[in-house]
């Protein structure tokens, strides 16, 4: 039994979840980091009602004190952001429900820290870009969030992961996992280990900017995969970003990046054939059409000419995690069976050739969204 399921039963009786009675609590969704739960319950007479409840990844996150008091300020901020504009709050922004104790999380024995959202109805969350007109979808989701928190005072937020999306401490993380070689694992990816070689420079290019202030520093949400925005079923809009234990200062070019990185193909993250995984311009720009919508004018010249590279940063910077975790012994990301992380190291770096192929098309993609 897995460390969530032992402690599973605390958390849930932690919870009023709106004093419902809790009729079952079952393993939900595909993401890599945390242990996430959809809990059922029973308000006497009235329909089911369902909640998330996650426990927040201990490996991932040191301080979940400090990413709950994010999340609560981004989430109580949005809410009355939405609200203001006409919409609806409990299903535009996530919402934390506290403890019965008053607390925005439970502690577990081991000091995982359990927390719980109501469940958004009537959405769907895609693991693929099944039509463009979804991904755009999403698109305008995450440039509307952008736009919604540009305001947000940046320097109220802890930095739930340090160096998150340092490129340049990526490859030097990579670096030390080679050197140490725990898994005997190197002699395996001589050809991934090379590839990156090649790309050393890239790894400084969007950081470069940053130190020399031609891109500002943002509320940015970090992760920005196709399944961290919840679509609405009935009407095909992006209406709610989730998420967001990684929202902190970053990069504006780095959450557009992220959504290409993950959605502008039509493979899984972890495809094994690489003759499937291929980069899809068509894709990119509607990708590009909707995030310059959502963010409505957020954006800065510079960070427009940028957003290739935050495109191809992105998808490098996660092959090179990919691939320390390989030769680490596979303890951040879930995997599933072995190799799974070298498998997706290859489709992002397969992407990344991709990319650097049709370089002067995503350019004058971005050029045609200009304002
Ligand atoms: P992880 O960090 O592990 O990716 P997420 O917070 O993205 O965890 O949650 C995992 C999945 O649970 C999401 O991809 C989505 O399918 C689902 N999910 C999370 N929160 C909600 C919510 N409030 N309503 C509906 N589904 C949700
Ligand atoms: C993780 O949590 P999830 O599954 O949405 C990871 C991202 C990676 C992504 C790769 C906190 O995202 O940074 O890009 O996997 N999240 C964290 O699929 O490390
Ligand atoms: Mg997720």
């Amino acid at each position: 039994m897995e460390q969530a399921e032992k402690y599973l039963q605390n958390a849930l009786d932690a919870f009023d979840f709106g004093g419902g009675e809790v009729v079952g609590a079952v393993r939900y969704g595909k993401g890599h980091i945390n242990d996430t739960f959809c809990v059922h319950t029973q308000p006497g007479e009235n329909p089911c009602r369902r909640f998330i409840l996650q426990r927040i990844s201990a490996g991932a996150f040191h301080h979940p004190e400090q990413l709950m008091a994010n999340i609560v300020g981004v989430t109580s901020y949005l809410s009355k952001e939405i609200a203001a504009a006409g919409g609806d709050p409990t299903r535009e922004t996530m919402q934390v429900c506290l403890t019965k104790d008053g607390k925005s999380f439970y502690a577990d024995e081991e000091g995982g820290a359990w927390r719980v959202y109501p469940f958004i109805e009537d959405t769907i969350c895609l693991q693929a870009a099944e039509t463009p007109e979804l991904f755009e979808a999403s698109a305008f989701a995450f440039g509307n969030f952008q736009r919604m928190l540009k305001d947000y005072p940046a320097d109220t937020l802890y930095e739930t992961i340090p160096h998150f999306h340092d490129t340049e401490d990526r490859l030097a993380k990579l670096k030390a996992a080679v050197a140490a070689d725990v898994m005997g694992r190197v002699k395996e990816v001589k050809a991934e280990l090379d590839f990156v070689a090649a790309r050393e420079a890239d790894c400084s290019v969007a950081l470069q900017a940053l130190r020399e202030g031609k891109l500002p520093l943002r509320v940015t949400h970090n992760d920005t995969k196709l399944n961290n925005v919840l679509i609405d079923r009935e009407s095909g809009r992006g209406i709610c970003v989730i998420d967001l234990d990684t929202v902190m200062p970053g990069l504006s070019i780095n959450d557009f990046g992220d959504s290409i990185r993950f959605g502008a193909n039509h493979s899984a993250e972890d495809e094994k054939d690489l003759s499937k995984v291929n980069f899809d311009l068509s894709l990119f720009n509607v990708y590009t059409r909707g995030f310059l919508e959502g963010a409505a004018g957020a954006l800065t010249d510079a960070e427009l000419d940028y957003l290739p590279w935050g495109a191809k940063l992105m998808t490098l910077e996660c092959g090179i995690r990919f691939l320390t975790d390989y030769l680490e012994g596979d303890h951040y990301f879930r995997t599933h069976r072995e190799g799974q992380n070298l498998d997706r190291c290859r489709t992002q770096f397969k992407l990344v050739s991709d990319m650097e192929q049709q370089w002067d098309d995503m350019k004058a993609v971005i050029d045609q969204y200009r304002k």
